[in-house]
């Protein structure tokens, strides 16, 4: 299986960095493991043996030997997030794996983040709920074309030149709309520098690394960040991340065509969460909600904001199947929901009287969506030890085999706790 995607199915935290932790612990040929698209806004936490890691910017194979790790074109890079990243996890005693980055990713300066958190504040009541890491900002630049590149580092004059040209309109706007000093291009040119010496030997043309690495028939992981409803294009606008999260971003943010993938995987909870703003058909206000929230531990890895939690909602499985392409879906935290008697499952909305079976096709039809529940039966037996289907209570196995049904794509495997080995084969 020589090219496989791990992508967020619904509005992120649903255990990507535990699904490619388990693929590349499971398959000893995983050679590459690549992070395509936003920055260090992740969080993927990976347990192994008891022991709890977190990764933001660096892909969750950091950890895997033997894997090479890739940082693709698409990710904005904040050089003094990837450096406290790698400096701590060596502080930590871990053997790192060798990791690269595209000479054409961005790069997210302090000033950025100033401007993700200045914006929002300015937006009050409509803010996004950001993670304040600069990520929109970056993706400004970049599309607006006053982006700074990792290749522009490596030439002072250029550098000063491109610095210069994107601090021109964000000036104007910080210094006349939000009343705030200017930033200066010394200033910003001098963090740069800074890491230049420590990153050169890091950088590639990683598109053709890793599209020759395909042609030797080696294993390419890519590993999804935030998730499909939080897709600039197809997620839940104006409440997302600025990148593709979904399949086709994946393609564009590493130069790796579509036709050289085999296998889309989509990870997905039992159940719902979301961090930030933007709307949410099945969440919970009730102590239902605390009680998914409290024993999912469903608490922000890079922010520490309490997750919002909600039932699993069907048309957002069959949502992110389509415009992704799924082949498989890997249902995590199904231990989270032992214990409740029955258990809602979204199978529709209703809009204003009328049934949706698929996702509507305006965003304000979707603020007003209400979710057709199905009650499926729960069950009480700790689930955390089971290692094969046929371990799992009956119900439980009719809880992840009705949510395939509904879902459109095959469920591959289903998590039962947050370490590593604590997954059940269902195919
Ligand atoms: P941004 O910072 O511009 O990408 O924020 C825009 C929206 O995207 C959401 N977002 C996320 N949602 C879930 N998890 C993310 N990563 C961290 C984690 C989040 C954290 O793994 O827990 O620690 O808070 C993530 N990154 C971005 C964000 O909430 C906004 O709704
Ligand atoms: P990511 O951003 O998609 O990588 O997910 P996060 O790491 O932000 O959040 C997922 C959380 O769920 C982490 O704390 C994981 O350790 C945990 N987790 C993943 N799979 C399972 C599972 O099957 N059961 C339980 N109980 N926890 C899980
Ligand atoms: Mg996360």
């Amino acid at each position: 299986m020589p090219a496989i995607m791990v992508l967020g199915a619904q509005w992120g935290d649903e255990g990507k960095g535990k699904a490619t932790d388990l693929l590349a612990s499971e398959n000893d040929s995983i050679d590459y493991v690549v992070r395509t698209s936003g920055g260090h806004n992740a969080g993927h936490t990976i347990v192994v043996n008891g022991e709890k890691f977190a990764t933001h910017l660096l892909p969750s194979g950091i950890l895997t030997p033997g894997a090479t790790c890739v940082i693709g074109n698409g990710v904005v890079v904040s050089l003094e997030a990837l450096f406290r990243e790698l400096d701590s996890l060596v502080a930590r005693g871990v053997e790192l794996a060798p990791l690269y980055v595209s000479a054409n990713a961005h790069v997210i300066a302090s000033y950025h983040s100033t401007i993700d958190k200045v914006t929002e504040r300015f937006l009050g009541k409509n803010q996004i709920g950001t993670t304040g890491r600069g990520i929109g900002p970056a993706y400004v630049d970049k599309v607006n074309r006053v982006g700074v590149r990792i290749a522009d580092l490596f030439d002072e004059s250029i550098l000063r030149k491109k610095v210069e040209a994107a601090l021109d309109t964000r000036n104007h706007l910080l210094t006349k709309l939000y009343n705030r000093r200017a930033i200066e291009v010394d200033a910003v040119v001098e963090e740069l520098l800074a890491y230049v010496d420590r990153l050169r030997p890091m950088v590639a043309d990683t598109s053709l690394m890793l599209n020759k690495a395909l042609d030797e028939g080696k294993t390419v992981l890519f590993e999804g960040a935030q998730a499909t409803m939080l897709d600039v294009d197809h997620g839940t606008y104006p409440f997302v991340t600025s990148s593709n999260p979904v399949a086709g971003g994946v393609c564009a943010g590493a130069g790796v065509g579509p036709t050289r993938i085999d296998r889309v995987i989509g990870v997905i909870k039992a159940y719902t969460t979301r961090v930030g703003s933007g709307p949410f058909p099945t969440e919970l206000f009730d102590e239902d909600g605390i009680k998914l929230q409290t024993i999912g531990g469903e608490i922000g890895v890079s922010t520490g904001r309490i997750r919002r939690c909600g039932w699993y909602d069907a048309v957002v499985a069959r949502y992110a199947g389509r415009v992704n392409g799924l082949t498989d879906l890997y249902l995590t935290k199904l231990d989270v929901l032992t214990g409740w008697e029955k258990i809602p499952v979204c199978v529709a909305y209703e809009v204003d009287g009328v049934r949706h079976d698929e996702m509507p096709m305006t965003q304000t039809d979707f603020h007003h969506a209400t979710p057709v529940y199905e009650y499926l039966d729960g069950w009480t037996e700790d689930i955390s030890a089971c290692r094969k289907f046929s371990d799992l209570p009956a119900t439980a196995q009719a809880y992840v085999l009705r949510l395939e049904e509904l879902s459109g794509t095959r469920i591959w495997a289903v998590g039962v706790g947050p370490g590593r080995e604590e997954t059940v084969v269902v195919h």
